[in-house]
């Protein structure tokens, strides 16, 4: 299989990190749609990466459906529980925090690559405000446990990872590891697997 993306793309880093953690073979193509030639097109009429080109010429698309699809190829590790729906539903739940932080992160980036005559602070404020209080939020829920969820890697950690990264290549200046060091340590020790150092050497 092929997935499509690019080094920059935050749900792209949590789809490849799905891959690489559960070691499932699959070829990396950097192909982003800001190229109109990228072959993206011809896979996702949405246009967005990442997209996951199966051995059939099957694409699925987006992040959270491939996680999902991904996780169900084999069981090392199990990233999203099967046999527990409130399990299930509370690492979608970080899921959902970590993709609302890039969606707010991704707003801000566009905003602030306008001319700043048309730039709406309004929009940058209030997006920064929800990545604040999400960053608060996940650090509390996280507060010295190993793993976001139970008692082992999930895609609740690959998810926040991804958000992360995100922030520091977007909003270098928001020193979110001094505000929670408790998710600077989670940080770190995540950034010691082997999956993570291939994803954290795909930047830019
Ligand atoms: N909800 C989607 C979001 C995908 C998305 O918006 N990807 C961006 C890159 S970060 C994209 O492809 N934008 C189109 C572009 O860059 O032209 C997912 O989780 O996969």
């Amino acid at each position: 299989m092929k997935l499509i993306g690019s080094n920059t793309s935050p749900y792209v880093r949590k789809a490849r990190l799905v891959l690489l953690e559960k070691n499932i073979a699959h070829t990396y193509l950097v192909d982003p749609p800001s190229d109109p030639d990228s072959v993206v097109y011809r896979f996702n009429p949405l246009g967005r990466i990442p997209a996951l080109i199966l051995d059939d010429g099957t694409c699925v698309f987006d992040s959270p459906v491939i996680a999902e699809y991904a996780d169900t190829l084999n069981d090392t590790p199990i990233l999203i529980p099967r046999n527990n729906a409130l399990a299930k539903m509370r690492v979608k739940r970080w899921e959902a925090l970590a993709d609302g932080i890039m969606d707010s992160a991704i707003v801000v980036r566009n905003e602030r690559i306008r001319p700043a005559e048309k730039q709406e602070q309004n929009n940058i404020d209030l997006h920064l405000t929800a990545v604040t209080r999400t960053l608060d939020h996940v650090a509390e829920q996280l507060g010295e446990r190993q793993w976001c969820e139970g008692d082992s890697i999930s895609l609740a950690d690959l998810a926040l990872l991804s958000a992360l990264v995100y922030l520091d290549l977007r909003q270098p200046e928001r020193d979110w590891r001094s505000a929670h060091p408790n998710l600077s340590a989670w940080f770190n020790r995540m950034g010691t697997r082997p999956g993570v150092k291939i994803s954290l050497a795909e930047q830019t």
